[in-house]
């Protein structure tokens, strides 16, 4: 399946405008001085985050981006006029690579974020700076520096409804890959996981909802101890969040504090991440007795969110818990 929208573009900004050659013409002055004027600056190429876009669709059709260049400068030291900027709005979510190299350009992730995708060139200086007091009379002027020019691979990853965070080992790959097709690694070691991945959970009546798997984040995350600073910014954009903390091979307190160092972690990065609505998945519990289970929901309950006891390994309580999610991305009165 292929989660991926892509788009090779191409982007040019403007050059810069000539100066210009231009001496002052009075009545009775023989040989005036030199009065040509700087070019303008050619136009940048912007790329721009616009929340009101989904897709990288339209760069199907449109590929090429050219700013205007800057005009020449005139006499009577007039300078040309700059080029404006070309602004491509992307929807939120695109990456920006080197089409050769693969490497990440730039990531925008917020609403307004913005990436100098080609820089316009300087305007050329008119031969009215080049006089000095043994040349009077510059016959000669700068042509403008052409604007950068160069190819982009625009790459739009999809939106998540439900990101799985919690620390290394508590299953959130082993729980993606139980409720849908994405197959990501698991093992008993931490930080298997280090990019995210993205499934789709179908749920009855053709619903379905998309599944984003974070690496574990550990405590100092939001300083970018661990890998879970690059990621902590796509949690931004998932809808609801799902701790997923491992109940069922560690104590009970040290589950809680697995609960309280993750949602740290999340407010450290950014409090407004604890407005998203939100929900407890208390793992491995096929390793717990049914009072050891219950000591475990009840104990977490006093963070009034809402507590399901899993077991992402024998699929216990999966369809509650996927139910449970759904009605919170559909609830009207979460935030974004
Ligand atoms: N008994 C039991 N083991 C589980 C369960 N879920 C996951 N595990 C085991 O826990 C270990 C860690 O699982 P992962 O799914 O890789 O954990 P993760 O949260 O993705 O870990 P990182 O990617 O390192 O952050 C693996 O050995 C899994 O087999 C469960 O419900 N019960
Ligand atoms: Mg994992």
């Amino acid at each position: 399946m292929n989660f991926i929208d892509q788009a090779k573009v191409h982007v040019k900004a403007g050059d810069g405008g000539p100066g210009c050659i231009s001496f002052r013409r009075e009545k009775y002055v023989p040989r005036g001085g030199p009065d040509g004027g700087d070019g303008g600056r050619g136009g940048n190429v912007i790329i721009k985050a616009d929340p009101r876009l989904n897709t990288l669709l339209p760069f199907q059709r449109n590929r090429t981006f050219k700013a205007q260049s800057g005009k020449a400068g005139m006499s009577k030291n007039m300078h040309g006029k700059s080029g404006s900027d070309l602004i491509i709005n992307v929807p939120p979510g695109t990456v920006i690579k080197d089409p050769e190299t693969g490497r990440v350009l730039a990531d925008l992730v917020k609403p307004g974020e913005t990436f100098l995708a080609a820089k316009g060139g300087l305007g050329g200086k008119g031969n009215a700076r080049f006089v000095t007091s043994t040349r009077q009379a510059p016959r000669y002027a700068q042509p403008g520096i052409p604007g950068e020019d160069r190819w982009l691979l625009l790459e739009l990853k999809l939106i998540a409804d439900v990101g799985l965070v919690g620390p290394p080992n508590a299953g959130k790959s082993t729980l993606l890959s139980a409720v849908s097709a994405a197959r990501p690694k698991i093992a008993d070691y931490p930080f298997t996981t280090i990019t995210p991945n993205l499934g789709v959970v179908s749920l009855s009546g053709q619903r379905n909802m998309v599944m984003a798997d974070i690496p574990g984040l550990i405590e100092g995350a939001h300083k970018g101890v661990g890998m879970g600073l690059d990621f902590l910014r796509h949690i931004e954009r998932t809808k609801v969040l799902l701790y997923v903390i491992d109940a069922g091979t560690q104590e009970l307190d040290k589950a809680l504090d697995d609960f309280e160092v993750t949602r740290k972690e999340l407010a450290q990065y950014g409090e407004e991440l604890l407005h998203k609505p939100q929900a407890i998945a208390l793992n491995k519990i096929d390793l717990l007795d049914e009072k050891g289970v219950e000591k475990a929901i009840s104990a977490f309950k006093k963070y009034g969110l809402p507590v399901y006891a899993i077991s992402a390994a024998t699929k216990k309580n999966l369809e509650a818990l996927l139910e449970g999610l759904y009605s919170m991305i559909h609830s009207s009165d979460h935030k974004v």
